[in-house]
């Protein structure tokens, strides 16, 4: 009886296409089921991961009698934000140093993104942003919410399973003087390419040549730097980035940076800390001088104090505690590091898979892509297939989360890719 309701002419809307997949998931009662959808951590056995270095956090946070649940500022943390800034823009900053970054503590990724597109839309003269195509199925709906208009720019190309770089340059050539661009700052997703760096330095000249403004959205950082490492065989770097010696301008956002333009970063901990559910993320806004960043920052509280007043204390405080000790740094990245291999060895086990059975087509993109995500260019049919003669979850794009696999449940991913190739090829 819901005809006297006020909502009563309401539609049931849609599951949401990533966090829907385990709401499907749930409810499957197969005892074989397997959810590669979110791009979640899981260990060997499937379980979810809290960090040794987060827990070991956490307890001295609670030991810490003198610690209160008064509110925090507004804009969140400070020895959070100034730890976050430094972890993405290199410690030894010129920006940081001259006090150009406003920096504030938000509700994870998607919060950052989101303050930063109502900040965006209200105080910056180009409406327009380029997000890339495919991305993140978030993008959209966060930046047309928050009240800009959104175009995209290739990028990836199906028929090479790579960068679409030419067409990345014409449309961004293309694009309206001034316009932002939403950069994925490293291991994209959900395709899992990204520039190299020569080719990042290209963007950035096209892109600071013609006045656009870029838009980080970092939520694999050190995760995806970890894994390029390793494949590339450099391990002393990881090290090296943990005593602050890596070289700063290996990486797109720090080369934007470097350059003394402008910039936005939205960094999340919810994969490269395992905080998902602890919503711990920040907010960085590059200026030109020291004076525009303190009008900056005064704009952000207007944009967050309406929203959501102030942001909670408890992850932050676990990503302050970590990162100011260089003890507890160096074993965080210890354990990215036990992360990021146990992705690549999925990578490769999955390859070898496919290859064992003999199924067709090229899948060396398996091993080649970067980061948590698999684009395996299985369709839409396909996956609907996977899902239902395998009880596999995956968005209907054909993502899957590598970090969801297990040696034990390669074998029955291959055989449904392998059934779904053949079968519905
Ligand atoms: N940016 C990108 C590119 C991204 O993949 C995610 C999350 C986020 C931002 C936001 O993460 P947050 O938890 O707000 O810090 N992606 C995974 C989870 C999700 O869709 O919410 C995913 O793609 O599976």
């Amino acid at each position: 009886m819901d005809s006297g309701s006020v909502f009563a002419s309401l539609v049931q809307a849609p599951e949401d296409p990533i966090l829907g997949v385990t709401v499907a998931y749930n409810k499957d009662p197969s005892p074989n089921k397997l959810n590669l959808g979110v791009g979640a951590y899981r260990t060997e056995e499937g379980k979810p991961l809290v960090l040794d270095v987060v827990r070991r956090a956490e307890q001295l946070l609670v030991n810490d009698q003198s610690r209160v649940k008064e509110y925090l500022p507004i804009v969140g943390l400070a020895d959070f934000n100034k730890l976050s800034a430094k972890l993405i823009f290199g410690a030894d900053s010129p920006a940081i140093q001259a006090n150009r970054v406003a920096t504030v503590q938000c509700l994870s990724g998607t919060g950052s993104l989101r303050v930063g597109a109502e900040f965006l839309a209200r105080h910056y003269h180009q409406l327009t942003i380029y997000i890339p195509q495919p991305t993140w199925g978030n993008h959209p709906k966060v930046f047309t919410l928050a009240g800009l208009s959104v175009k995209t720019y290739r990028y990836y190309d199906p028929a090479t399973r790579g960068l679409n770089f030419q067409g990345l340059l014409e449309d961004l050539g293309a694009a309206t003087s001034g316009a932002i661009v939403l950069l994925h700052a490293c291991a994209h997703n959900p395709t899992g390419v990204d520039p190299t760096l020569e080719q990042w330095e290209q963007i950035r000249q096209l892109m600071r040549s013609k006045g656009l403004l870029p838009f980080f959205d970092s939520a694999y950082q050190v995760v995806a730097l970890v894994v390029w490492w390793i494949t590339g065989g450099q391990i002393e770097n990881m090290l090296g980035f943990a005593s602050g010696s890596l070289d700063a301008d290996a990486q797109p956002v720090r080369m934007f940076v470097a350059d003394g333009g402008e910039c936005l970063a939205a960094q999340s901990y919810a994969k490269n800390m395992g905080l998902y559910g602890e919503r711990v993320g920040a907010l960085s806004i590059v200026c030109k001088t020291a004076d525009v960043a303190s009008k900056v920052e005064s704009q952000l509280k207007l944009v967050i104090r309406p929203m959501y007043s102030n942001p909670p204390i408890h992850g932050a405080s676990i990503v302050a505690t970590i990162l100011k000790d260089s003890k507890m740094y160096d074993e965080w990245t210890v354990e990215l590091k036990a992360m990021a291999d146990r992705i690549i060895s999925m990578r490769k086990q999955l390859f070898d898979a496919l290859s064992a059975r003999g199924t067709p087509g090229d899948w060396s993109h398996i091993i080649k892509q970067i980061g948590m995500f698999t684009f395996t260019g299985l369709n839409g049919e396909q996956v609907a297939f996977m899902t239902k003669e395998y009880h596999i979850y995956m968005t209907s794009d054909g993502r899957i989360s590598m970090a969801g696999l297990s040696s034990k449940t390669v074998p029955h991913l291959a055989d449904a890719i392998h059934a779904a190739v053949t079968r519905m090829g």
